[in-house]
C-alpha cells in the first residue's frame, strides 16, 4: 500500500512536465495546452508542495507587460488558494530560434546580451515569487561541430553570463542561489558542461562561485553512461547540491523523462538512499526539494498525464520506506562493518602524523603481510543482494 503524498513530503513539478503536449520530431502533440492555474490546482491535489516553470511556460514569449502582469496575478492567485509555492524557476533561452546557436555562448554577441537580459529580468521574477533556487540548463549551449565554436571564449562567455547573473543576485540582495544543470547531448550534438563533474570545475573558477551550484538530472548523467548517485556524492562532498531533477531512463540513448524509477530502478533506490539517509559516515545530506522532471509519455491522455504525475511520487515514497528499512536493519549494519564501509571514513594519516612519519612506518609497507592483506573478501555482493531484497520488499 503506498501512503499518500503531503507537503511535509515536498514534491514539486516543473510546469513543463505535466504541460507538455507531447509534440517530438516525429509527430504532432497528442495533447491540448493545460493551464498553469490548472496544473496549479491538480498537483494540489495530488499532495504536491510545489511548482517551478520557466518564464515562457507561464508568460509566452513576446507577451507585453500588462498581459505578463494579468497571467503572473493569476497563478498568484492559485499559489495562495492551494497553499503550492514556486521553489525554483528557470529561463527558456532554447525554444525561440535567436537561440539556435546558444544563449550566453552564441557566437553573436546580440544574442548573448539578448540572453543575459531576458535571464536578468527573470532573476527578477523569481525573487519576487519567493523562489530558493534559480536553475541553468545550457541546452542550446554547445555545437555540432568542433570547428563551430572557438571553446576558449565559449567557456569565458559561459562564465562571463553566469557570473553576471550570480553578481546581480548579490547586487539585489535576493535570496536565490544559481543551479547549473549539466546535460551531455541533445539538442546540440555536444553542450557544454556535459556533466556535474565539468559543471563543478567551471564553478570553481567563478568570481562568485559561492551561490553558484548543481541540479543534476538523473537520465542526463545515465545518457553519459554515469552514475547518478555518484554524481549527487560529489556535487554534496563539494557542498554544490542545491536542487536535484528525478527522472528515468534507459541506457544511453536520447533524452526519455520517464517516470522516476521507470528507468534503472536500482539505481533510483540508491539515489533515493543517499537523499534519504546520507552517507553512512553521515556529513552534507540533501534537504531541499524533491523535483520531478520527466515528460508524460506521449501515448498518454490527460488522465494518464494525472496518473504519471502520482506515479513518480508514489515511486518516490516506496523506495524512500524500503531505503529507510535497508540501512535500520541489523544484518544490513552487520554487512556494511564485514564489507569495510564504515572504515573508509577513518583518515589515512593518523591524527598529527605526517607523511614523513607514514614512510618511517615499516608496518605500512616494508612489514606489511601484502598476501594475507590481500586475502580479504569484501563481501560486497552480500550487501548488494541485501540492497536488492529490501529494494523489492523482500525484507522487513
Ligand atoms: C528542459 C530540459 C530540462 C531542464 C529544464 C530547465 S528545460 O525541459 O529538458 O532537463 O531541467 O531549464
Ligand atoms: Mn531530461
Ligand atoms: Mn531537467
Amino acid at each position: 500500500m503506498v501512503r499518500t503524498p503531503t507537503p511535509q513530503d515536498r514534491f514539486s513539478f516543473g510546469l513543463w512536465t505535466i504541460g507538455w503536449e507531447a509534440r517530438d520530431q516525429f509527430g504532432d502533440a497528442t495533447r491540448p495546452a493545460l493551464d498553469p492555474v490548472e496544473s496549479v490546482h491538480r498537483l494540489a491535489e495530488l499532495g504536491a508542495a510545489h511548482i517551478t516553470f520557466h518564464d515562457d511556460d507561464v508568460v509566452p514569449f513576446g507577451s507585453d507587460a500588462a498581459t505578463r502582469d494579468r497571467i503572473l496575478d493569476r497563478l498568484k492567485g492559485a499559489l495562495a488558494d492551494t497553499g503550492i509555492t514556486v521553489e525554483m524557476v528557470t529561463t527558456n533561452t532554447f525554444t525561440h530560434p535567436i537561440f539556435k546557436d546558444g544563449a550566453f555562448t552564441s557566437n553573436d554577441r546580440r544574442v548573448r546580451r539578448y540572453a543575459l537580459t531576458k535571464i536578468l529580468r527573470n532573476v527578477d521574477l523569481a525573487a519576487e515569487l519567493g523562489a530558493d533556487t534559480f536553475v541553468m540548463w545550457g541546452g542550446r549551449e554547445g555545437a555540432e561541430y568542433d570547428s563551430a565554436k572557438d571553446l576558449f571564449a565559449a567557456h569565458e562567455r559561459y562564465a562571463e553570463g553566469i557570473d553576471a547573473v550570480a553578481g546581480y543576485i548579490k547586487d539585489k540582495h535576493y535570496g536565490l542561489r544559481i543551479a547549473i544543470e549539466p546535460k551531455p547531448n541533445e539538442p546540440r550534438g555536444d553542450i557544454l558542461l556535459p556533466t556535474v563533474g565539468h559543471a563543478l570545475a567551471l564553478i570553481a573558477k567563478l568570481q562568485h562561485g559561492d551561490i553558484v551550484g548543481l541540479n543534476p538530472e538523473t537520465g542526463h548523467e545515465q545518457m553519459a553512461g554515469l552514475n547518478y548517485t555518484s554524481g549527487l556524492a560529489q556535487a554534496l562532498w563539494a557542498d554544490k547540491l542545491f536542487h536535484i531533477d528525478l527522472n528515468g531512463q534507459r541506457s544511453i540513448k536520447y533524452d526519455q523523462d520517464l517516470v522516476f524509477g521507470h528507468g534503472d530502478l536500482f539505481s533510483a533506490f540508491a539515489t533515493v538512499d543517499l537523499v534519504e539517509n546520507g552517507f553512512p559516515s553521515g556529513g552534507p545530506q540533501y534537504t531541499g526539494p524533491i523535483h520531478f522532471d520527466y515528460k508524460p509519455s506521449r501515448t498518454e491522455n490527460m488522465d494518464g498525464v494525472w496518473a504519471s504525475a502520482a506515479a513518480n511520487m508514489a515511486t518516490y515514497l516506496i523506495l524512500k520506506e524500503r531505503a529507510l528499512a535497508f540501512r535500520a536493519d541489523p544484518e544490513v549494519q552487520e554487512a556494511m562493518t564485514a564489507s569495510g564501509v564504515y572504515e573508509l571514513a577513518e583518515p589515512t594519516l593518523a591524527p598529527g602524523e605526517s607523511v614523513a612519519d607514514l614512510l618511517a612506518d615499516p608496518s605500512a609497507y616494508d612489514e606489511l603481510d601484502v598476501d594475507e592483506v590481500a586475502s580479504r573478501g569484501f563481501h560486497f555482493v552480500r550487501l548488494n543482494q541485501l540492497a536488492l531484497e529490501h529494494a523489492l520488499g523482500a525484507r522487513g
